[in-house]
């Protein structure tokens, strides 16, 4: 009970104490910087100090130094805070102010957002103002910068190859590749996209010999994420950052735009997995056909090579004796049977002049969600004994990419072939 009278007689005496103290207090106050010499280069040696300051209220606050040319360098520019509660503010500073060029001084393909300040004498100034009062309060001393690391963490030959790609898998403009020359080791060097929406996209680095972070080459390989199945960045025109960061805090960024095209994971299939087959004996020297459809179930198209559909093989043929060679990222429908010499040696287009379309180089596209019907036989001109009858089935192959399961050996028919 006493405990509890002695609170309330305290808080009514620290009204009447503020009541009384009529005169308003500065908007500023207790302004100090821990130390009036810096030595910028990440040694852990008066690399940092801290700069304080109370605000009795809410605040626009901004610390800059003055060299003895007049020029004015940002740590803080315009911020707004709320009063300090218990605790005066604290920020640490590193010697390292918003961008700058020195005269004469240019970067090349990159900008320098945070540098650090050169070697000199400043006054180091910190003022506040409130939003409804032109007066602005300022407190100021004297830093001393010297044996600053000036080196900056330059992104020389900044370049991103090709400018518009088509992450889909096809084979074509796949990857695109962002390249620099980094001067100076730091602590994070990154890539990302940015889109129209603010999503960003971050890349990997290329695993090369080179250390991440070093000061030298490096390689940023973009596969927009179908490499892992994952679907890409939508179509569109996308900002390329790539920033440096080094110990001391300097950052250093260069911008490029990359675009995207026709990016999307395939996802084809042969329709319910049904083949239809013409027959499951055939006399030696007959045809065996089938029929199936293709359905591109994605917002890709899907290239694919010949041969037509319709096209039928003699069964010692195979696609390379067509002159129909494997293409990378190329989708076909094949034939396979057990006494098959190589591996789907029977292969067709996925779709006929009317369902393809053709771009300006001649590479065929089935459409996105588009279908298509696709025939074709083989001739057989042989047989092998110990295997009659054989298991042949059809796969839906991406070549030099994969089969997926389920579009390995569908639907497959127990094959007689009737010798004489
Ligand atoms: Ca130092
Ligand atoms: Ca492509």
């Amino acid at each position: 009970m006493r405990i509890r009278l002695m609170l309330v007689l305290a808080a009514v005496l620290g009204a009447l104490f503020a009541l009384s103290s009529c005169a308003p207090e500065p908007l500023l106050s207790d302004v100090s910087f821990s130390d009036d010499l810096i030595t910028p280069n990440a040694d852990r040696d008066r690399d940092v100090l801290v700069i304080a300051y109370d605000l009795s209220r809410p605040a626009v606050v901004s610390i800059y130094v003055v060299n003895e040319g007049g020029e004015r360098y940002y740590s803080r520019d315009h911020i707004h805070h709320g009063p300090s509660v218990d605790e005066p503010y604290e920020v640490y500073f590193a010697g390292v102010v918003d961008g700058y060029a020195l005269p004469g001084e240019e970067f090349p393909g990159f900008s320098v957002e945070k540098r650090v300040l050169q070697d000199g004498v400043y006054e180091w100034v910190v003022e506040a103002s409130e939003a409804t009062s032109p007066a602005v309060e300022q407190v100021t001393g004297t830093l001393t910068v010297r044996d600053a690391d000036v080196s900056l963490p330059e992104l020389r030959g900044f370049s991103i190859h090709p400018p518009v790609f088509s992450p889909n898998r096809d084979g074509l403009n796949d990857r695109a590749t962002i390249n620099v020359d980094l001067k100076k080791d730091v602590d994070e060097l990154i890539v990302y996209l940015t889109g129209e929406d603010g999503v960003r996209y971050h890349l990997q680095e290329k695993e090369t010999v080179r250390q991440p972070n070093k000061a030298g080459w490096h390689e940023f390989d973009y596969d927009a994420g179908v490499d892992r199945g994952a679907d890409p960045p939508p179509d569109g025109v996308y900002i390329v950052t790539m920033r440096a960061q080094d110990a001391l805090g300097q950052w250093t960024v260069a911008t490029g735009t990359l675009a995207i095209e026709n990016g999307g994971v395939p996802r084809v299939y042969i329709l319910n997995g049904e083949v239809e087959w013409s027959a499951g004996t055939i006399p030696l020297g007959e045809t065996l056909y089938f029929t199936l459809t293709v359905d591109n179930d994605s917002a890709t198209p899907i290239r694919t090579s010949g041969p037509p559909p319709g096209t039928v093989y003699d069964s010692d043929q195979n696609y390379a004796t067509l002159g129909e060679y494997e293409q990378s990222g190329v989708f076909r429908v094949a034939v396979h049977c057990e006494t098959s010499p190589t591996d789907h040696p029977w292969r067709w287009a996925v779709g006929g002049p009317d369902d393809l379309v053709v771009d300006e180089e001649g590479h065929s596209y089935l459409p996105a969600r588009g279908r298509a019907l696709i025939t074709g036989g083989i001739r057989f001109v042989d047989v092998v004994g110990a295997r009659n009858p054989q298991y042949c089935y059809a796969s839906l192959i991406h070549e030099d990419v994969e089969i997926s399961m389920v579009n390995y050996r569908v639907d497959p028919v127990f094959l007689r072939i009737q010798v004489p």
